[in-house]
Formats: structure tokens, C-alpha cells, sequence
């Protein structure tokens, strides 16, 4: 194993110097097996470097233990084990007391400090590895005077990056569809990486935050790509054997029209039994190749990709048949939830691609089989920097529910800008679907008695020096991991979490500068985008195609079911059942009345769910058009702050670093500029209601 970075790479959230407190300690680790060894080879490289040792006990019998005075400072030990020192033994036996055994599961640890030693215990390796990149966020804090026995354990099974990364390079979306990166990772010139040291690496980042699945390869599964299932599945193995030391599984995107590409069948009806004999047969071979496969990510009836309705089948039909072709093997299938039309007429204003998910899919709720994981985008839209919830996530209690993120940031800046969506996240993770005493959506991606669907994203990295293009982008990586692991946490400290972590020790007089010049930068960054962008939720005002910059009308008139309707007198789309979409009707009460009114709506969401007149005053005591330009105004006043506070680490970061986000805050002023001037002028010219303040409207 070789936890070395790759010499081109920027470190990231795990820098040398991350490891300091745990490298200078005398440190014993106890247990078997993959896992336990990456922990090992984590803990001798530290040590190596800051001057601790690692004691890497033989065998022994079980009342063989060391005498009670053997002097380590840290134990890491799988239990039940014979060989604990004293201190730790003491340990498992109150958590024992306490807990009973079985308490932390499969990847749950538990850290405590007794008689001057910290122990980390864990009842399954991977716990042990989560308990010691836990050890390295603590630094100092784990080794203190003092610590009460704490318990982690993940709120989500299921903690999942999908790569929208394609094997050969797609004339339009390129080595990686919505990729701000670079190349792919795993991929390039039309096969895969022979050297996956990245990997590797990008696998120890990710275990870091905790992320535990990877699929590696776009849902828009291309030729090439579509073989990675059968005679190109020696690629995926070769990937799983790199991320599996890190405990991450590796699940692929397949093509329902598989059968037919591949297995030359005439159709991929679902309910055929040749198909059925087909994919049972081929996921055989599959597991037989990687045991531990996750399984496949499925993109069916959506955007052209082909799936069930082309046999008049629906999609419990589709993902059931491919679910009880893993079942055997223990394999999952998500089947994502974005299946809408993208041939819309846009002059027909009873359609609304808001609604297609919940029309499509809460009507199946109870049909699909266990395995089966609907994976559904968080919002009925498509990643905007603002949406309501998507109502099929409450809308199917029976279904097993994961929800989709985007830390690609397509919509959001496309890492050129600063855009730390960890806020955002967790007031979509928080958001109570039934009120505010129900159950919320993280609750429900976890699962109750039953397991839930957990948390999947798209991921943000390529073969960039800086792994995420924007340095500041690697944040929301670090953070996905940390929420999907506890959704509770606060997106403010996850970010300090990361301050701490990336820039240990290469900070020129100390982190206290750089952790106030990032905060001060990215904190409110995801609301500042928002500010500049497309007013209060109406969305999609951005140039067709590649999605970059402001284009108010680029999606007007198109097929997508993309549109705002502004006009003379007003704004918005009307999603009421009084009298648009009915789209209000899918949420449960209390939002399906709090939606429906245009008195209690949410400034944010206003123009999401009603079409208001230009003078329709918001909460916030602003008219509409008022709030447009003044949040415009204020949105390109925070980039250009935000430029200021980066000049002042000029010497105090890494020179490559502050280079890089340098040249990207240029860009972003630039754009948000563009963007201001656009959407000003446009309602200004559409309205002819003047600035309030008498400034300049292009
Ligand atoms: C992978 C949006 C993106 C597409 C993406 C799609 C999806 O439409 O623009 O590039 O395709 O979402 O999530 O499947």
C-alpha cells in the first residue's frame, strides 16, 4: 500500500502535518485484517515522520497482556481482542457495561482517555479506520488531560460519490460531463489510468470524511463506458483494489439497454426471461471478479438514456430486475428519480418538470424490492442554488430513499467561483418535510427500523493539481463526507474541521489568519451566489448548454421545462393548485398550504411557487424588484470583499495555492458583474420600476 501522494497532487485535507500529534505518540494497534493494516501503515508513516513508534504486537494467547504499566499513549484496538493493555481493557469493559457489544456496528468507534492513554476501540475494521482519521481531526485535543467516552457511529449506511467520468472523451461533455477538474481519475484517452496511485489517494481522502461507495462512471452510460460491465470489467477490479484498503466500495453505472448492446438480445423487457437470465448471469461474473461490489447506478427514461417505458413497463419493473439480479450477492441498485420530459412544449403551461419525479414515482411506493435504493435530487429541479425539497422524498414511505447532491458545481459557480454549499446542504438535511416535528430529510435518508438509502453526490474532482480545480472547492468534498456522516453537524465547524486539516502547518504565522480570511470568504459564500444569481428560487437563468454565466432567457423558450414567465408586469411560475401546476398538492401539510400561499411562502422560494407582480412586498418589507436589485448590488460587493480578504494571505499560504483561488476570484467578480448587470437590466427594461437608490442600471 502507498498512502504517498502522487508528486503532481496538492495534498488536500490530509497534509503530513495533519499527523503530527498522532506521529509523535507511542502507539499500539491491535487487531486483523485490510483495514487494520491501512491503520498500521497510517500510523508507522506518522511516525516515522514526527518521531513516535508503533508497536506491532505478535500473537498472542489471551492472557499473555501487557503488564499493566506498559506505557502507551494511544491504543487503537478491534475487540474483542485478547491482547489489550490494561487502560484499554478498562475501557472495553465499561463500554461494555454501558453498551452492551454490537453497539458500534460495522464502521461506528468509540474514543476515550483513561489513566493518560487515548484509546480508540472498534468492533469491525473499518470502525478502527474511522476512529483514526477521527484521532487526526482532533490533533492535540485527542491526547488532552481529559475526555468523557464518546460513541460514533454514521447516520447514513450508505455514503456514496457518483463520477459523472466517462472512459473515452464525449464531443460535447467531455472526459468528465459537468467536470471543472480536469480529466477523470480513473479514465483517460479511452482507458483506464495504468498508474492509480490518485486513486489511491483520493480513496485515503475520502475515508478521511467518510464517504464508503464510489461509482465510477457517468449514469449517461456511453458505448465504451457500457462494457465496463462485462469485457471491460477487469477496469472496475483493478479500481476496487486500490479504493478497498480505504473501505470503499465500488458500484458502476450501468445501461438498461445492456442486453441488447451487450448481450444481443432483441429487447431488455424487464419481465422477459432471457433479460432476467441475462443480468442475473452477468452480475454473476461480475461478483465473481469483485466480491465486495457495491452495485449498479441506473439513469432510465431520462434524457434520452433508455429504460422501462420503451416496453410499457414501469420503473418498479425495471430497478426490481435488476435488484434481484444482486440480490444474491448482497448488491444494491440506485435508480435515480430524475425522469422527467425534456421535450416540453414551452408554450403549454400545464406541464411542469417540477412535478415529474413525484407523478412518476409516488405512485410505486411499497412496489420495489429491498435492494432497491431510489436515489432522488434533493430538489424537483435540478441542483439550482435554491429549490424546495423534492416531494418524493416524503412522499414514499415504503421505499428505501437515498438523496442526491451535486458538489460538482454545475450550478453553482462551476469552481471558478467560491461556493461552500455545506450551508445549503444541511438546511436541506434539517428541512422537516411533515413540520417541525416530524421526521426530517436526513432522518428519512437514514432510515428508521429499516435501512435507508443514505446520501449520494457527484463528485467535484478530476486529475487538477488541486484535485477540485478551485482549492476552496475541496471543502465540499470534505464536507459531503462529514454530513452524510452526521447530518447534525454544523456546516461552520465541518468548515474549520477542513481549515484545520488542509492547511496544518503550512501557514505562515499560524492558522489563526487564514482560518478568519477563510471563514470570512466561504461561510456565507453558497448565499452570496445565490444573491447575484436568479432571484427567489425562480432558477435556471443560465446560458443553455454549458450552464456557465448568466443568460435570463437562454432557457425561455426551450424544451427543457426550464422557465421564469417573466413579463411586463411580473415574475415566477405559478406551481399552485388555485391556479398553476398543482405542484403545491405533492408536499404533505403543513408546506402543501404554506407553498400554496403567497402570504406565507418563503421570500426565497416565492418566485419557485407564485407568479407576483413586480411590486409584490416580500417578509422582508422589500418589493420584489426592489430585493432583485439590491441583493445584485450587495452579491458583487461581497465577491470583491472576498477578493480583499484572499490578498491578505498573499504571503502567508502556499504561493501555488493562493495563485490559483487569486485567479478564480478574478473570474468570479468578473462574472458576478455580468450577472448583476444582466438580471438588473433585464427587469429593469422588462418592469421600467427605477432603482430605489438611483444606481446605475445598465
Ligand atoms: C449526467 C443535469 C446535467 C446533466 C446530468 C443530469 C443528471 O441535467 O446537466 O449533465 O447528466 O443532470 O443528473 O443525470
Amino acid at each position: 500500500m502507498n498512502t504517498a501522494q502522487p508528486n503532481d497532487v496538492h495534498a488536500a485535507w490530509l497534509p503530513p502535518e495533519a499527523f503530527r500529534a498522532l506521529g509523535s505518540r507511542h502507539t499500539l494497534v491491535c487487531g486483523e485484517g485490510a483495514l487494520v493494516d491501512t491503520v498500521r501503515h497510517e500510523t508507522a508513516q506518522a511516525c516515522a515522520r514526527y518521531g513516535g513508534s508503533l508497536d506491532l504486537p505478535p500473537p498472542r494467547p489471551a492472557d499473555a497482556r501487557p503488564a499493566a504499566g506498559t506505557s502507551y499513549d494511544l491504543v487503537l484496538a478491534l475487540v474483542p481482542a485478547g491482547l489489550l493493555p490494561i487502560t484499554a481493557a478498562a475501557v472495553e469493559v465499561v463500554y461494555r457495561r454501558r453498551h452492551g457489544a454490537g453497539a458500534l456496528g460495522e464502521e461506528g468507534f468509540l474514543l476515550a482517555r483513561h489513566a493518560e492513554v487515548t484509546v480508540v476501540l472498534a468492533e469491525a475494521p473499518a470502525g478502527l479506520l474511522y476512529g483514526l482519521y477521527h484521532l487526526v481531526r482532533l490533533g492535540e485535543a485527542a491526547f488532552g488531560l481529559t475526555r468523557p467516552m464518546e460513541l460514533h457511529r454514521p447516520a447514513m449506511r450508505l455514503r456514496m460519490l457518483d463520477h459523472w467520468d466517462n472512459i473515452d472523451v464525449h464531443p460535447v461533455m467531455g472526459q468528465v460531463e459537468r467536470g471543472y477538474a480536469g480529466g477523470s481519475i480513473f479514465w483517460a484517452n479511452g482507458a483506464r489510468r495504468a498508474d492509480l496511485t490518485r486513486v489511491g489517494a483520493y480513496g485515503r481522502l475520502l475515508a478521511a470524511g467518510g464517504v464508503n461507495a464510489v461509482a465510477v462512471n457517468n449514469v449517461n452510460v456511453h458505448a465504451t463506458e457500457m462494457r465496463l460491465l462485462t469485457d471491460r470489467l477487469g477496469d472496475v477490479a483493478a479500481i476496487a483494489d486500490v479504493l478497498r484498503p480505504y473501505g470503499i466500495r465500488v458500484h458502476l453505472s450501468v445501461s438498461f439497454a445492456a442486453p441488447v448492446a451487450l448481450g444481443g438480445l432483441p429487447a431488455a423487457d424487464p419481465l422477459d426471461d432471457g433479460v432476467r437470465a441475462w443480468w442475473a448471469d452477468t452480475t454473476k461474473r461480475v461478483y465473481e471478479s469483485i466480491p465486495d461490489f457495491g452495485g449498479y447506478v441506473v439513469k432510465a427514461d431520462s434524457e434520452g438514456q433508455p429504460g422501462p417505458f420503451a416496453y410499457g413497463r414501469s420503473h418498479a419493473d425495471g430497478a426490481n430486475l435488476l435488484a434481484d439480479a444482486l440480490a444474491p450477492f448482497g448488491g444494491v441498485v440506485h435508480w435515480r428519480a430524475f425522469v422527467y420530459n425534456h421535450r416540453q412544449d414551452w408554450r403549454d403551461r400545464s406541464s411542469d418538470r417540477a412535478r415529474a419525479a413525484g407523478d412518476h414515482f409516488a405512485p410505486l411506493d411499497g412496489q420495489f424490492r429491498d435492494n432497491v435504493i431510489l436515489q432522488a435530487k434533493h430538489g424537483p429541479m435540478d441542483f439550482q442554488p435554491r429549490e424546495p425539497i423534492s416531494p418524493v422524498i416524503a412522499a414514499m414511505p415504503g421505499t428505501r430513499l437515498a438523496v442526491e447532491f451535486q458538489v460538482t458545481q454545475e450550478y453553482t459557480g462551476q469552481q471558478r467561483h467560491v461556493c461552500y454549499l455545506a450551508p445549503w446542504w444541511s438546511e436541506v438535511l434539517r428541512f422537516a418535510p411533515w413540520g417541525d416535528d416530524g421526521r426530517t430529510v436526513a432522518d428519512v435518508a437514514a432510515g428508521g427500523s429499516a435501512a435507508g438509502g443514505g446520501l449520494v453526490a457527484v463528485s467535484n474532482v478530476g486529475d487538477d493539481p488541486f484535485w477540485t480545480g478551485h482549492p476552496l472547492a475541496q471543502a465540499n468534498l470534505y464536507a459531503f463526507g462529514r454530513l452524510a456522516w452526521d447530518p447534525l453537524l454544523d456546516p461552520v465547524a465541518v468548515l474549520d474541521e477542513w481549515i484545520e486539516l488542509t492547511f496544518a502547518g503550512s501557514a505562515s504565522g499560524g492558522l489563526g489568519p487564514v482560518r478568519r480570511a477563510l471563514r470570512g470568504i466561504m461561510d456565507d459564500s453558497w448565499r452570496t451566489y445565490e444573491r447575484y444569481t436568479a432571484p427567489l428560487g425562480v432558477g435556471f437563468m443560465v446560458r443553455p448548454g454549458h450552464h456557465y454565466g448568466p443568460d435570463v432567457d437562454g432557457y425561455e423558450y426551450s424544451p427543457w421545462g426550464t422557465y421564469h414567465f417573466a413579463d411586463r408586469d411580473g415574475v415566477g411560475v405559478d406551481r399552485t393548485r388555485a391556479s398553476g401546476t398543482g405542484f403545491t398538492g405533492q408536499y404533505p401539510p403543513p408546506w402543501r398550504d404554506v407553498y400554496e400561499s403567497v402570504e406565507r411562502c418563503p421570500d426565497e422560494l416565492l418566485l419557485f411557487f407564485h407568479h407576483v407582480p413586480y411590486g409584490h412586498v416580500l417578509h422582508s418589507g422589500s418589493t420584489v424588484i426592489q430585493h432583485i436589485y439590491d441583493t445584485h448590488f450587495a452579491g458583487v460587493e461581497q465577491v470583491a470583499a472576498m477578493r480583499r480578504r484572499w490578498e491578505r494571505l498573499a504571503d502567508v499560504v502556499d504561493p501555488g495555492v493562493h495563485a490559483r483561488v487569486r485567479e478564480r476570484l478574478d473570474e468570479q467578480l468578473r462574472c458576478a458583474e455580468e450577472w448583476r448587470d444582466q438580471i438588473n437590466a433585464y427587469f429593469f427594461r422588462k418592469s421600467g420600476v427605477p432603482d430605489a437608490h438611483g444606481r446605475r442600471i445598465p
